[in-house]
């Protein structure tokens, strides 16, 4: 029983591959049997989803084509149904159209996926900046304009709070508004880390010795969980990132605290954390 639920999630999935609903896609998160992006929580993403979706599809039809000609080949032109085989070496007509459909696949391909990519190194106007440094093994936030830091370490299995995810719950998270352009600033202290976050559709070397960047806007308000992607050393696993979008009004509210608070413990402990 449990083999056929399995099967029927594969086969769901794989239906959703071809472009139906993201009914099994996580919020912000992986998700059990997961078969594709997380949910697109901003414009990129949805760009990047879209696109794959579009690349998937053709691809699937090409395999199809082919497997359909092999087959075709391997029934009709057998020796014992085709033993006097044709001299046949040169078809002008199938030469072109082998040369010219292949060249319009790729045109079609590469027209949405230069539009991604300049997508994604069109800076907009930001709204917010922040500065994301990667060290062995956690982050740390600065908002330089606001004159906040502080650094985002995992919270270890025993002490997690129930519905918080394990291996990508963090004590600070990085809080953001909702429908404003953030500006991520990557960079790393020591060795190349990666700032990657899947529903946002960034992902991002932190590279020592220099200043990346990368951005996002994200649409909907939670939280939104991603994950060192460079391997950086034993504890590579364990520097999520987790972003908390959150109204304006919400943001406001931080922000006030934050200054408040920054004198207080706060500073001690990210003085603990960074050692
Ligand atoms: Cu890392």
């Amino acid at each position: 029983m449990a083999i056929f639920n399995r099967m029927l999630m594969f086969l769901s999935g794989a239906a959703m591959l071809v472009g139906a609903g993201p009914a099994l896609a996580g919020e912000g998160q992986p998700s059990p049997w997961q078969m594709t992006f997380q949910n697109a929580a901003t414009p990129i993403m949805e760009q990047i989803t879209s696109f794959h979706t579009f690349v998937t599809i053709i691809i699937t039809l090409i395999a199809l084509f082919v497997m359909g000609l092999l087959i075709y080949v391997m029934a009709r032109f057998n020796e014992k149904r085709n033993p006097q085989s044709s001299r046949t070496t040169h078809n002008t007509m199938l030469e072109i159209a082998w040369t010219v459909i292949p060249v319009l696949i790729l045109v079609a391909i590469a027209i949405p996926s230069f539009r991604l990519l300049f997508a994604q190194y069109d800076f907009p106007k930001a709204d917010l900046t922040v500065t994301a440094t990667a060290s062995q093994w956690y982050w740390t936030y600065e908002y330089p304009d606001q004159g906040i830091t502080f650094a985002s370490i995992i919270v270890p299995d025993a002490d997690l709070k129930p519905g918080q995810p394990r291996l990508l719950t963090v004590d600070h998270e990085l809080v953001v508004p909702v429908n404003k352009n953030v500006i991520v600033q990557v960079k790393a202290n020591d060795v190349i880390h990666d700032f990657a976050v899947p529903s946002f559709g960034i992902k991002l070397d932190a590279v020592p010795g220099r200043l990346q960047r990368t951005w996002f806007r994200a649409e909907r308000t939670g939280m939104f969980y991603g994950q060192c992607s460079e391997l950086c050393g034993r504890n590579h696993a364990f520097m999520p990132i987790a972003v908390h979008v959150v109204s304006e009004e919400e943001f406001a509210d931080w922000l006030a605290k934050q200054k408040s608070s920054a004198s207080g413990d706060e500073t001690g402990k990210v003085a603990t954390a960074a050692k």
